[in-house]
């Protein structure tokens, strides 16, 4: 957690009460907090109201403002007892209040409190980003992401590719060998698929029933191109009997690559259309194979 107060004594104090359950950061300034908060992404930020420069008010309402640390809960700490000081506390978004002089166990216990609520929190939130069949990210996340990523992209001048796949004749394997085994093919799926793709900011998603999404930044088309082609022979080792399949006795995926190219100024809906209709032609030229484009505006 992060402790804020521009009086090094009064950090002191709640330094010793916590440090030995919890690890502890410290700000003296309103600006060192929100760097902090920024870069350390603490569960739980203690701040002291009054401060000079930046008030802990200020410190609030811009951590609150911030997507990337509106979810950090905010606890003042206060000798004002008035209560119109505490309302505008809540209305800015603190989850609670502690009043000065300290007591220890009143701190305690409400740090307690309120960093088992931001663990469910971030439990509950992880959940709603993942595809509950597959263990993959979901098409909520990837929807948030490929925004994230495409404005990342345009900023840094960097390629951002996607790879977009699809099952074949996964209808008839349904048919065939039944849902449950189709659940379970599409599980094996993705297991590869994550296996497949090596950098730490590679997002899988599944996207629709049998149809997957992956999200490649700083990768450019031949790279992108690669990759699919390491999927597309990953998923045949599988080896996933597929008696029904017109182009293979085993399951096969066909791809469509999109890649933003670094110097051009893409949206995420253009790099998205584009490798839909790749995956399109590559299922109309007889599936199993991989068509790819680049993003010329
Ligand atoms: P194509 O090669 O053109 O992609 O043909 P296809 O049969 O794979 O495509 P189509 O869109 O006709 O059928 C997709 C099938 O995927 C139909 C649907 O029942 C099945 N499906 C979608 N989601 C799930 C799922 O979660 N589990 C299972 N078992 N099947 C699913
Ligand atoms: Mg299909």
């Amino acid at each position: 957690m992060l402790v804020v107060d521009d009086q090094a004594t009064n950090i002191q104090v709640l330094y010793q009460i916590l440090s030995s359950d919890y690890q502890v950061l410290m700000a003296t300034s309103g600006a060192q907090a929100l760097a902090l908060c920024a870069s350390k992404q603490p569960d739980l930020v203690l701040l002291d109201l009054v401060m000079p420069e930046m008030d802990g008010y200020q410190v609030c309402q811009r951590l609150k403002a911030d997507t990337a640390t509106r979810d950090i809960p905010v606890i003042f700490i206060t000798a004002q007892t008035d209560e119109s000081a505490e309302e505008k506390g809540f209305d800015l978004g603190a989850v609670d209040f502690i009043s000065k002089p300290i007591n220890p166990r009143i701190v305690r216990a409400r740090v307690k409190t309120h960093l088992m609520l931001k663990a469910q929190s971030d439990l509950l939130r992880s959940w709603a980003y993942l595809d509950g069949l597959t263990g993959v990210h979901n098409r909520r996340f990837f929807d948030e992401r490929v925004a994230a990523e495409m404005g990342r992209a345009i900023r840094n001048q960097t390629a951002l590719s996607l790879v977009m796949l699809d099952v074949d004749f996964f209808k008839r394997f349904n048919d065939h060998y039944g849902h449950q085994a189709g659940d379970d093919c599409l599980r094996r799926v993705a297991k590869t698929l994550k296996n497949s793709l090596m950098r730490a900011g590679d997002h899988i998603a599944r996207y629709g029933g049998e149809e997957f999404v992956c999200l490649l930044p700083d990768t450019n088309f031949t790279g992108a191109m690669q990759l699919a082609e390491t999927i597309r022979r990953d998923v045949i080792s599988l080896q996933i009997e597929h008696a029904q399949s017109s182009v293979a006795p085993f399951v096969t995926v066909s791809l469509g690559v999109g890649c933003k190219p670094e110097k051009i100024h893409g949206s995420a809906n253009s790099l998205i259309s584009l490798a839909d209709t790749q995956l399109y032609k590559a299922k109309e030229h007889g599936r199993h194979r991989i068509f790819g484009a680049e993003l010329t505006e």
